[in-house]
C-alpha cells in the first residue's frame, strides 16, 4: 500500500523553539536542513512519497509535525497543542491530512500533541504529560473507542512525550526507557529497553520492513539489530537541540 509522509519545512526561527527539558543551544539552520532533507532522503528510499508541507510564517516548531494529527486508517485527529505557541501550525496540516482521511478535532478544554500517541495494531497509548491532558486522552478514548481501540493511558515524567519514552519497533515488540514511564501497561508485548547511556534512544519510526533511528544511540541499534530489527540511522542531531527526534518529523499516510 502507497505510504503518503508528510514532512514540514524547518522554520528560520527555529532557534525560538519550545523548549523544556534541554537547555538553548545554538541550532545551525543550514546543518539542521541537510539533516532534514537526507531524513526525507531515507524516507523516499523506504518507498514514502515524500510530500513537504511550507512553514507557516512563525512557527519555529513547524518541522514537527507528528504532534498536529494523528492519522489512524479510519480517521485523522487534529490535536490541540500543549503549548499555545504551536497552535498556529495545524490549519495547513489540517487541510492537508483532510485530504485522505476524516477529520475529528480535539476541543477546549482538551490538550493533546501527538507526540504522545502511539499506535501498535488496535492498541493506542496515550501519554499523559506536560502537554497532553486528561481531558485531551478522554476525547480520543471516545473518538476511538467505537471504532475497536484499546486506548491506553500512560504517565509520562522527566521527558516531553510518550514517543521520547516508548516506540514500536513492529506489532510485538516496544522500544522503551521504563525510567520515564514507570507505569506504563505493556501487558501483551515484548520489551526492549533502551541502553543505560542512551535515554532518548527509545525514538524509533517504523517503515515497512524497517525502523529508523537517530544515530545518536548506537548501543540501543545493536539490541534492536539482536532481536531482528532492520536499522537505518539517520543523524538529527541538530533537531534534537530543538527536543526533536525522528517520529516528530513526519506523519506517515497508508493511501
Ligand atoms: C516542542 O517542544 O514542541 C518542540 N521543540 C519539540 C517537539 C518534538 N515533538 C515530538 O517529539 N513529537
Amino acid at each position: 500500500m502507497p505510504l503518503i509522509a508528510l514532512t514540514r519545512e524547518i522554520s528560520p526561527a527555529i532557534a525560538r523553539c519550545e523548549l523544556t527539558h534541554l537547555e538553548r543551544t545554538p541550532i545551525d539552520l543550514e546543518i539542521a536542513r541537510a539533516q532534514h532533507a537526507a531524513y526525507e532522503r531515507t524516507l523516499a528510499a523506504a518507498g514514502c512519497i515524500v510530500q513537504r508541507l511550507e512553514a507557516a510564517p512563525d512557527t519555529p516548531d513547524s518541522v514537527f509535525i507528528e504532534d498536529i494529527a494523528i492519522v489512524f486508517d479510519e480517521i485523522a485527529v487534529i490535536t490541540r497543542p500543549g503549548a499555545e505557541a504551536r497552535r498556529a501550525e495545524s490549519p495547513a496540516v489540517a487541510e492537508a491530512v483532510a485530504r485522505h482521511r476524516p477529520v475529528r478535532r480535539i476541543e477546549l478544554p482538551g490538550t493533546l500533541d501527538g507526540g504522545d500517541v502511539l499506535r501498535v495494531g488496535r492498541t493506542v497509548f496515550v501519554g499523559c504529560s506536560g502537554r497532553t491532558n486528561a481531558a485531551g486522552i478522554g476525547q480520543l478514548r471516545c473518538t476511538l473507542r467505537p471504532l475497536g481501540y484499546d486506548v491506553r493511558e500512560v504517565e509520562v515524567h522527566g521527558c516531553l512525550h510518550l514517543k521520547s519514552a516508548m516506540t514500536a519497533a513492529s506489532d510485538e515488540l516496544l522500544v522503551m526507557n521504563p525510567a520515564w514511564i514507570p507505569g506504563a501497561d505493556v501487558t501483551g508485548f515484548d520489551v526492549l529497553e533502551v541502553h543505560a547511556e542512551e535515554a532518548y534512544g527509545a525514538n524509533v519510526l517504523r517503515l515497512g520492513d524497517r525502523v529508523l533511528h537517530a544515530a545518536a544511540f548506537p548501543r540501543t541499534r545493536e539490541r534492536l539489530e539482536a532481536r531482528g530489527v532492520r536499522v537505518e540511522s539517520v543523524d538529527v542531531s541538530e533537531l534534537a537541540k530543538a527536543e526533536g527526534a525522528v517520529t516528530c518529523c513526519s506523519i506517515l499516510i497508508p493511501v
